[in-house]
């Protein structure tokens, strides 16, 4: 940082706001960072904070300090109307995003990720093909949970990779001003997040950060499939490119006889067949597209398509995502605890064999559970709707139990919802967990619950 110390401020102390307030201080700025919350973790990494000469303010926020700082970092999970930011607005005092902040350090091309869902998937896998490729590529972003750090976790640790590769969710693109894509990735675009947002326009407008943010210069892979998302990036200067399952989009990538093609491929004129779908590892047909993604962003990102089916077969299935967890009893169980908005838990219907037991509830993000019915019929063969969200889900069910599917409200904890599961699922049926809520009534997050379901399942198969 230049002559004058310069002064951050960073609001919230979770595991973004923990990495930006190191690499401010590894910057050499003076710090002060502050989180409403005083408990553990929090109260761990501010001792640590303190430590390495930040200041650290907890179990509150002191505006008239963090509005005198030169930049502002703001953590993702804060939305725009909380107090704090409110108090700043009125101030006239800007802030940035933790990702926007992070890449002020970084001297790498960077290939951005977002979308409703795939997003992990997609960043994840594009970050493999390049590595298959030999191209030193850093993964990092909202993807969190040992997948991939915070963004400024990797602006510290690797600021001149060969090329960064970040999952942005719509609250990391929020606050982005000057945030520049080499290349940008929309995966697709739903409705999630609604206990958040108050419309899904509102949602939608966050997302568009990532177009705005672009130049001439940026190459977008865009989902040929998705409406909303042709819409979002008609008109926007850079080079587009497209992913379908249904078309041939040229240039771009598609499906074609079984084969994943690029068209043209990276230094190739022309169609190239450069994997078959059966290389894909990963249930369901979403992931194809999630595939043809990655293959694409990955080409524009700089890896040559040689690689890619070796690439691809050695991809293997995330936690919490489709992740087969084991067949008992004859039964299959699948944790896709990730799948927390109507969209994905549709999604991930389409994407199992077998009658479905499907385990639905948790935290409601404000959805409507109807939309679920089309993609059951004929599938599911019981719901079985827990948690907070039990009331809702079972009454919106109507509609199911009107097709012939079985809906059980279980009251008691995460455990009996699972038995409950284990009861209704018969030899050659799949167990899914696709909850298409949030986790927050039971667990500390997706994953949490992701893992104790895992658990469960093991267990109910001894
Ligand atoms: N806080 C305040 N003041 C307030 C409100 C909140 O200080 O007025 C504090 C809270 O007490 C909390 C902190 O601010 O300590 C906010 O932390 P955070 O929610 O931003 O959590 P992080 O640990 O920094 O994790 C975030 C992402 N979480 C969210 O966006 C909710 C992680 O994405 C991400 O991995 C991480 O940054 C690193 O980039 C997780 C996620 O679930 C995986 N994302 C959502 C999704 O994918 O759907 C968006």
């Amino acid at each position: 940082m230049r002559e004058k110390r310069e002064t951050v401020a960073v609001i919230g102390l979770g595991a973004s706001g923990d990495a930006a307030a190191r690499l401010a201080l590894l910057k050499g700025a003076k710090v002060h960072v502050t989180d409403a919350n005083s408990e553990t973790p929090i109260a761990a990494r501010g001792a640590v904070l303190r430590d390495l000469g930040a200041e650290v303010r907890l179990g509150g926020h002191d505006v008239e300090k963090i509005a005198a700082a030169d930049t502002v970092v703001v953590s993702p999970g804060i939305p725009s109307g909380a107090p704090v930011l409110a108090a700043l607005r009125a101030r006239g005092v800007a802030w940035v995003s933790e990702p926007e902040f992070a890449c002020r350090f970084v001297s790498s091309p960077l290939t951005i990720v977002t979308g409703t869902n795939g997003k992990t998937t997609t960043a994840a896998l594009c970050a493999h093909l390049l590595r298959e490729a030999g191209v030193e590529a850093a993964l990092g972003g909202n993807i969190g949970g040992g997948l991939g750090p915070p963004a400024s976790a990797l602006a510290a640790a690797c600021p001149a990779a060969d090329r960064i590769v970040l999952e942005l969710s719509s609250f990391q693109l929020a606050d982005t001003r000057d945030l520049t894509p080499d290349v940008g990735v929309m995966t697709n675009l739903g409705v999630d997040h609604m206990d958040r947002y108050a419309t899904v326009a509102d949602y939608h407008r966050d997302k568009r950060r990532l177009f705005e943010a672009g130049d001439e210069n940026t190459t977008w892979v865009v989902n040929g499939d998705d409406r909303a998302v042709l819409a979002m990036a008609e008109g926007v200067p850079g080079t587009h490119l497209a992913f379908s399952l249904e078309t041939a989009p040229s240039p771009g990538a598609y499906l074609s006889g079984g084969d994943l093609v690029l068209d043209p491929a990276a230094g190739v004129q022309g169609p190239r067949r450069v994997a078959a779908a059966r290389d894909v590892r990963l249930l369901g047909r979403h992931n194809l597209a999630n595939a043809l993604a990655a293959l694409l962003a990955a080409a524009a990102s700089g890896a040559a398509p040689e690689s890619a089916r070796g690439a691809l077969r050695s991809f293997a299935p995330l936690p919490h995502r489709l992740e087969p967890v084991g067949t008992f009893g004859g039964v299959l169980w699948v944790n896709d605890s990730k799948a927390t908005n109507v969209a994905a838990a549709a999604s991930a219907l389409g994407s199992v064999g077998g009658p479905v037991v499907l385990l639905l509830g948790g935290t409601d993000k404000g959805e409507d559970f109807r939309g679920l019915v089309p993609a059951m019929r004929g599938r599911v063969r019981t719901v079985i709707a827990y948690g907070a969200a039990r009331g809702r889900i079972a009454a919106e069910m109507a509609a199911a139990a009107e097709a012939g599917i079985a809906v059980e409200r279980v009251a008691g904890p995460f455990g009996e919802a699972v038995e409950a599961s284990r009861a209704a699922a018969r030899p050659g049926d799949t167990v899914l967990l696709a909850p298409a809520c949030s986790s927050f009534d039971m667990f500390t997050g997706f994953r949490a619950r992701g893992d104790a379901f895992r658990a469960l399942a093991r267990g109910a198969g001894r």
